[in-house]
């Protein structure tokens, strides 16, 4: 993306600040994100939403938009400058609308950057899994009195363990034969793991589990810390949509408790780290417990395990389809994706036959 062009994109939002410089941040699968600084030294998130994953973009932002207020309101004590440096906060276009549409379906909108704030790929402390935990309650108790029905479904399905069976069996089908060859271990892993990882879809269709403001896209790389371990807030409220606890608690394990990256090529690095299952578990029920049903804390270590799974069977069946949705950086990047994802659930099934105070 040339500088010209992304001036001309910042220049149409509403933040009263001129450009000083750019680069640009790759740590998203789907959408492109730039890190602008302006002459005042102010920074902003510019970011390119997804439109063919997106389908409906301004929808999706006004999803975002809707919840970042309600937050807010929250907090009426805390000054403006106070809420941009601790909360997701998005600045409108000049025209008013809170997305910079251009010509093919470019949409793009903007958030101010958090000053101080880091992200962690990989979690390399307790305190980080714990603040973590503290966050994701956080952000259930401020949006436990928000009707989720005003939120529109981003993704119809996200989560939905029988849709991403279905896409993965379409799949196999149509799959080439290479790609088929290499992925035949771990297609043999999901029939044996079909039933087990319904349990808490056909929970869900039984209206058994509660329907709530879910995240939908907690990986700890979503969530913003200070230099020194504190939780600031959960950023990427693009997947904001009604769903389930379950879902939200089990990327984040997925993601704290790999001692690996989501992509580490060399999976004997993989490991599920219980220590850390244990820290953020209790940050998140410190803060929720008295929300959450019986039902909800029962099935939270089966969440862990259904979030590893549906992550890896995503990855399994872009590769599949010959990567048509994730960005890859090389051609089996997918596949060490979903074997990455599929050595976890190993890993954390042993860790749990020898951890009694799981209850499982
Ligand atoms: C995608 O683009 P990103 O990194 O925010 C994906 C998530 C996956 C994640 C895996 C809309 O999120 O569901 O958990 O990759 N988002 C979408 O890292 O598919
Ligand atoms: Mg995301």
């Amino acid at each position: 993306m040339n500088t010209t062009t992304l001036k001309t994109i910042f220049d149409a939002f509403d933040h009263k600040s001129k450009y000083l410089k750019h680069s640009e941040l790759n740590t998203g699968h789907i959408n492109d994100t730039f890190l602008i600084t302006t002459t005042t030294g102010c920074k902003y998130i510019l970011q390119r939403i997804n439109h063919h994953v997106f389908k409906d973009v301004p929808g999706l932002v006004n999803n975002k938009i809707l919840i970042s207020n309600h937050i807010v309101s929250k907090f009426p004590n805390l000054s403006k400058k106070e809420i941009r440096n601790s909360k997701l906060t998005f600045v409108k276009a000049i025209n008013k609308d809170s997305y910079y549409h251009i010509h093919d379906g470019q949409f793009w909108n903007i958030m101010v950057f958090i000053e101080n704030s880091i992200t962690h790929e990989v979690v390399k402390n307790k305190e980080i899994a714990y603040e973590g935990g503290k966050l994701l309650g956080e952000f259930l108790n401020l949006t436990l009195d928000f009707d989720s029905s005003q939120l529109i479904e981003v993704i119809p399905n996200f989560h939905d363990m029988s849709f991403r069976y279905k896409q993965y069996t379409s799949s196999i089908q149509s799959a080439a034969k290479e790609r088929l060859q290499k992925a035949l271990e771990y297609i043999d892993i999901v029939d044996k793991s079909k039933e087990e990882m319904h349990i808490l879809q056909n929970l869900k269709d039984e209206g058994k589990i509660p329907t709530r403001v879910a995240h939908n896209d907690t990986k700890i790389s979503n969530s913003l810390f200070t230099k020194d371990n504190k939780g600031i807030c959960m950023i990427d409220t693009d997947t904001v949509m009604p769903g389930i606890i379950h879902y939200d608690f089990g990327d984040a394990i997925r993601t704290i408790c790999n001692s690996a990256a989501e992509d580490e090529k060399d999976i004997s690095k993989v490991e599920f780290n219980i220590e850390y299952y244990n820290a953020y578990k209790k940050g998140f029920l410190e803060k929720t417990e008295d929300n959450l049903t019986e039902i909800e804390l029962k099935y939270l270590p089966l969440a862990a395990k259904t979030m590893i799974f549906i992550m890896g069977l995503r990855f399994l069946t872009d590769y599949l389809n010959n990567d048509i949705y994730y960005k890859r950086d090389y051609p089996d990047h997918n596949l060490d994706r979903a074997k990455n994802q599929f050595k976890l659930i190993e890993s954390f099934s042993e860790k749990l036959l020898n951890f009694s105070t799981i209850n499982y």
